[in-house]
């Protein structure tokens, strides 16, 4: 498909061609607050974030997606997505918000950097790093993603450590802090 319609105010894409939805029970592993995490699964396993988006996968393509990450938090632990390297390390994404306000957490080795995002915010992922985003607000925060056909998606990484920062809720203000499990 080459054509498209994205309503910029409320951040929804007309047309998309793969929808993932990750429930709490998608996220065991994910939040230091286990305990807190399985609570929300029983009480009803709220979605925590859902990615629209039109893919293709040859070398040379592009993909792009919506992803709708809901305000709440696991704990002291804000709702995040899970987080991924690139299969093909050498590829790199371009970010860009459209609604709500978050943070775009990279990682490349032991370097971590982060970027506060809110609508019309431009980050680029460089090749290499590791990139989760995070709800920080009390509304949807809202983002196009764009980034290469065959890019792929590397879990595993993050999925056994983590980011080496965490971002929690903590007196009332956003903390990014050592992630004690890394
Ligand atoms: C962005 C892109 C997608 C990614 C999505 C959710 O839209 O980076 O490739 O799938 O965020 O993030 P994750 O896959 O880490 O759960
Ligand atoms: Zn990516």
């Amino acid at each position: 498909m080459i054509e498209n319609y994205l309503d910029l105010e409320r951040g929804i894409m007309e047309h998309w061609n793969s929808k993932v939805v990750r429930k709490a029970s998608d996220m065991r592993g994910f939040y230091l607050a286990n305990d807190a995490l399985e609570k929300m699964i029983e009480g009803g396993d709220p979605v925590i974030y859902e990615v629209y988006a039109v893919t293709h996968e040859n070398e040379g393509e592009l993909c792009y997606g919506v992803t709708v990450l809901h305000p709440g938090k696991v704990g002291d632990e804000f709702f995040m997505t899970k987080g991924h390297y690139h299969e093909k390390r050498d590829r790199g994404e371009l970010y860009i918000g459209l609604r709500g306000r978050g943070l775009l957490l990279m990682q490349k080795d032991e370097e971590v950097q982060w970027y506060e995002m809110r609508r019309g915010t431009v980050i680029y992922v460089p090749p290499y790093w590791a990139h989760r985003s995070i709800n920080t607000g009390t509304e949807d925060f809202v983002f196009l993603a764009i980034y290469p056909g065959d890019a792929g998606h590397d879990y595993g990484t993050i999925a056994e450590k983590g980011f080496a920062k965490i971002v929690v809720e903590k007196e009332g203000r956003v903390d990014i802090i050592k992630n004690p499990r890394y």
